[in-house]
């Protein structure tokens, strides 16, 4: 279950770079989604993390209240500054906010070389609301997803809301996940993978990988927690942090999905809302 897809890093490595992998992804201020549970999962899974931040959110374990931009060429700017000196194994994204910041990250990553036409493997997480249906994307940002991301991406993760945003197909059985992965497929990405998490009333979470030939299912228990907050993002950081370590897609999203099983299954109460899915699993917490 800890094996983790890609090469190992061993004692005799301590002076070695790890793999690297960049976010382009919104800060929650409550540490539990976006870019902080990226950078956990990175960490957690050996690979060093970069951030390319695109929106400060200004929320707690109740929602989001609030957030701010950062304007387009600066996080173009981030891009563009990590990677021409650091370079790149993977890239992934989270929120993105507006269509300008959409079309300033698909031209910077198209001229830097993430995505399927360069040498950088990028997964797109399509976010669009928080788990309490707070907004994190404007509505019209999503035709930019759809035409300038989505046929750049080696993978796309979307959730079953998501699913219904990009394509308007609607799915309320495991049966259906299917017709989204086509749907969502058709769309230009090399790999889709459609997460189940929405389908409460399934006693199991079934996701579906999808390479337009292929169907993989994705067998996984259904825990229950209410406090699985960022566990889209922890999932998507996994499967990327694999995919810098060299995994092939199918190893990659297979170790995401047990990655963030396990991560729900160690989830902690926050605040008075909703709690964090946490990486914590995969570290000790005994005291030094
Ligand atoms: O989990 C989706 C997500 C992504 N990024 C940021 C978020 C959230 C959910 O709240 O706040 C910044």
């Amino acid at each position: 279950m800890n094996a983790l897809p890609g090469r190992a890093l061993s004692s005799d490595d301590a002076w070695e770079t790890p793999p690297r992998a960049l976010t382009i992804a919104g800060s929650d201020s409550a540490g539990g989604a976006g870019m902080h549970a990226d950078i956990r999962a990175f960490l957690t899974c050996g690979v060093h993390g970069m951030t390319a931040v695109t929106a400060v959110t200004v929320q707690n374990s109740l929602g989001v209240k609030d957030f701010v931009e950062i304007p387009a060429e600066t996080v173009a700017a981030q891009i563009e500054a990590v990677v021409t000196d650091i370079g790149v194994d993977a890239a992934k994204t989270g929120m993105l906010a507006s269509a300008a910041i959409i079309d300033a990250v698909a031209k910077t990553c198209h001229k830097v070389g993430i995505g399927r036409e360069g040498a950088a493997p990028f997964v797109v997480d399509p976010v669009a609301a928080s788990m309490h249906g707070d907004p994190l994307l404007h509505v019209d940002a999503l035709n930019a997803l759809r035409d300038l991301l989505f046929p750049m991406a080696t993978l796309v993760t979307p959730n079953l809301d998501e699913v219904r945003l990009l394509t308007g197909v609607e799915v309320s059985t495991r049966a259906q996940l299917a017709d989204a992965a086509r749907a969502v497929h058709a769309l230009g990405p090399q790999w889709t993978l459609i997460k189940s998490g929405h389908l409460t009333e399934d006693p199991e979470c079934v996701d579906l990988l999808y390479d337009g030939t292929e169907f993989y299912e994705l067998p996984g228990a259904r825990y229950d927690t209410p406090h699985t907050h960022g566990g889209g993002d922890t999932m998507a950081s996994a499967i990327t942090a694999a995919l810098a370590r060299g995994a092939p897609m199918l190893e990659a999203v297979r170790f995401g999905k047990r990655f963030v099983q396990r991560a729900v299954a160690h989830s902690y109460p926050l605040g008075a809302g909703v709690g964090p899915v946490s990486a914590f699993w995969r570290i000790s917490t005994t005291p030094v």
